[in-house]
């Protein structure tokens, strides 16, 4: 993300220590040339309000760290945690670890100032960490929480370690694209022999990888990584309809759609669009950012709704426009508001935000999926989800809004009050009732997203770039880490 403007200039948003009192920072952003969103970068807390953030972010802090106390002490090694039994998990394939709450942790770790736990955990990388297991992984997972957890970890530490298991990995997933005839990714690889399955592709799965692979070519000036990830892009927009709209899943081999539904911004096409507004401005790729508009402009168009005074986005079939199958809103489309506002539409953004905030309203634990009639759980389970907080992030940096804050502070409490146990946070089979059913898991995401959304807002850290800083989907912050101090 680039910048301009005398104001940028003369602001201190990235300076260590608070922010200068009653100071608000009008900053224009140039994305990839594209739209301007405002970006207001310094939202000065005055005296009390300080000291409020303060005791704020320290609650964050501590429940991050009883959480990974929860991991560390119970599954320190593997994959994940079940907080509740006090086991290990494996994400990826069974009897194989990658160690993914370590990767996952680490520039969330760094933000907090836990430097000897980031240093721990780059010793386990290089040591135990390999990307050349005879497994069968999902390449979609593996690079957005694998290749951008250690993409991020090298920014915040500069470890070449750390940047040559990523590269490694890289190279162990490029066979999922090489080997397809179209370039649109097979869904799973072997990262021993290369041997690939899945043609059969959902978009997110399809597009979201250009992060991570162009920041990779970036730091290794090996362009393969950004090539495969555009080819992969190329391949699926150049199907897309008359509408500009595009279906959910596509045939890897063939090119053809295997469904006819638009269904953005719900998964499993949600980071599809992300990507196209990420990478565009991570890498400053105008190709992404204008196919990023041409698609969200029809989506937008085609897709929104509005229900008793809220914001939503209905399915539709991609080649006409008419509505296909119940009004039903995912919990992961929420992050859908802070993209939208990012993208140059604020004011959707904030309405769609608006619709979630009223959810949160009526179910402090946000359950997996909503009727958007009635805002009832069509899918009652709580899987400890980061899209809202991700969302109140974006717009809380784009605005400078204090609401917004305020709001991820509800989903904080919520989350708190609910889903934290004595092994750290879990979770929950069903979130509707009195008493939450808890289930047993702490997801790696748990470690990368929902609770950095939050020490950002709350820190004032002088370790993150509040101006520059570029997020993935899994909240690694690829651009934008400031290194520790000596
Ligand atoms: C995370 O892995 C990422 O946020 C991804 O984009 C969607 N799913 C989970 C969190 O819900």
């Amino acid at each position: 993300m680039r910048l301009h403007s005398d104001a940028a200039a003369t602001a201190d948003a990235t300076g260590p220590g608070p922010w200068p009192t009653s100071r608000r920072t009008l900053l224009r952003t140039a994305v990839g040339g594209g739209a301007g969103a405002l970006l207001v970068a310094a939202a000065g807390p005055a005296g009390g309000q300080q000291s409020r953030d303060h005791v704020v972010a320290a609650q964050i802090r501590a429940e991050y760290l009883h959480g990974w106390a929860g991991y560390t002490g119970s599954a320190w090694g593997y994959d994940e945690v079940r907080p509740v039994s006090r086991r290990p998990h494996d994400f990826f394939a069974a009897g194989h670890t990658f160690g993914l709450s370590i990767v996952e942790a680490l520039d969330t770790l760094h933000l907090m100032g836990e430097d000897a736990e980031v240093a721990r955990c780059c010793a386990w990388i290089e040591a135990h960490f390999d990307p050349a297991q005879d497994a069968c992984v999902q390449v979609f997972e593996t690079v957005i929480r694998l290749v951008g957890g250690l993409l991020s970890g090298y920014r915040a530490t500069g470890r070449s370690a750390l940047l040559s298991r990523a590269r490694e990995l890289g190279d162990r997933l490029l066979p999922a694209f090489t080997s397809s005839p179209t370039g649109i990714p097979y869904t799973h690889v072997n990262l021993r022999t290369g041997e690939v399955r899945g043609a059969t592709v959902a978009l997110a799965e399809a597009g979201s990888s250009v992060m991570e692979f162009g920041l990779l070519s970036r730091l290794t000036g090996d362009d393969r990584y950004l090539d495969a990830s555009v080819r992969a892009y190329r391949a699926v927009i150049d199907r897309r309809s008359p509408l500009d709209l595009l279906g959910t899943s596509i045939h890897a081999e063939t090119g053809r759609w295997v469904d006819c539904v638009s269904n953005a911004p719900n998964p499993p096409v949600d980071s599809f669009y992300e990507y196209l507004w990420g990478g565009g401005a991570l890498l400053g790729d105008r190709r992404l950012t204008a196919w990023y508009h041409l698609l969200t402009d029809a989506v937008v168009r085609r897709q929104s709704v509005t229900l008793g005074g809220r914001l939503w986005f209905r399915p539709v079939d991609f080649r006409t426009g008419e509505a296909a199958g119940p009004l039903r809103q995912s919990e992961l489309g929420a992050f859908y508001a802070g993209l939208l506002a990012k993208g140059g539409d604020l004011p959707r953004g904030a309405a769609y935000h608006a619709t979630w905030t009223e959810v949160l309203d009526r179910h402090p634990v946000l359950p997996e999926t909503i009727d958007c009639a009635t805002l009832d759980a069509v899918d009652r389970c709580g899987q400890l989800r980061p899209e809202f907080a991700n969302a109140a992030f974006d717009l809380w940096r784009l605005t400078g809004d204090d609401t917004y804050r305020q709001s991820a502070f509800r989903y904080f409490d919520g989350m708190r009050a609910y889903q934290r146990v004595p092994g750290g946070y879990t979770v929950a089979e069903d979130v509707t009732m009195g008493a939450v059913r808890l289930g047993d898991l702490t997801p790696g995401y748990w470690f990368a997203e929902n609770l950095k959304y939050l020490w950002l807002m709350y820190s004032a850290t002088p370790r993150f770039d509040y101006r520059g800083g570029i997020l993935s989907t899994e909240g690694k912050v690829l651009q934008g880490l400031r290194p520790a101090r000596a």
